[in-house]
């Protein structure tokens, strides 16, 4: 058995930030598909392992099975065991929980749920599509800000705030932008793909049918 299991699907941006972990630092892991796009991760089975009925889940092998859920929490966890992409100071954990933070309300919140209503439901245009393209948009537009001055969004290295806050940003074509229009977040994306073993979401992650 593999050290971790990772529950997931290809289409989850989510999923991909605790895959990439898992690849960057090299750990003994194996994936578990979750057919989303047919309600699996609502059921009472996948609720025994989650109760929030959330994709990712990471199983941990090495600790009595321990079930972790929330990306940033598995990516915490990760960077500990691996002793990778963690804080080495009080500051710089400030600053990385900072930005797992902001990630989860306002970037991957917001892209994410605009990519789901754009690409997945085909409700561009709708009112409710064009409310989250907006928060989405300014959620870009502060990390191109940010980006602006620096390498890596927390630190002087990438953090695992760095792989918190990639994890949709691989596929710009479904929420319509153009990283040409986001010179600095374009930059940094591309220096986080010459990071040793770094991989896309399609090499890491496993699909099904129903995402079609
Ligand atoms: N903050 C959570 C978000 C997880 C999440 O929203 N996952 C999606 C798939 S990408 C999900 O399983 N949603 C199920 C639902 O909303 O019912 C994390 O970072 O893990």
């Amino acid at each position: 058995m593999a050290d971790y299991t990772l529950y997931c699907f290809l289409e989850s941006g989510n999923a991909y930030k605790a895959a990439l972990m898992l690849a960057l630092t090299q750990s003994d892991w194996e994936p578990v598909w979750v057919d989303f796009f047919n309600g699996a991760s609502r059921t009472p089975e996948f609720r025994k392992i989650n109760e929030m009925g959330e994709v990712p889940v990471l199983v941990d092998h090495t600790e009595g099975d321990l079930a972790l859920s929330q990306s940033g929490n598995i990516l915490y966890h990760l960077a500990g065991k691996t002793g990778q992409f963690g804080p080495q100071t009080a500051s710089e954990d400030r600053e990385i929980m900072r930005w797992i933070l902001w990630d989860n309300h306002k970037l991957t919140g917001y892209v994410s749920v605009y990519r789901f209503l754009r690409k997945f439901l085909n409700k561009d245009g709708q009112p409710e599509t064009e409310f989250m393209k907006g928060r989405a948009m300014s959620a870009l537009k502060l990390l191109e800000t940010h980006m602006k001055s620096r390498d890596f969004v927390a630190a002087e290295r990438a953090t695992i705030a760095d792989i918190s806050m990639c994890g949709y940003l691989y596929w710009p074509s479904h929420i319509g932008v153009d990283w040409a229009d986001y010179p600095a977040i374009g930059a940094w994306l591309a220096r986080l793909q010459t990071l040793e073993n770094w991989a896309p979401p399609e090499a890491l992650l496993p699909t099904g049918p129903a995402a079609a």
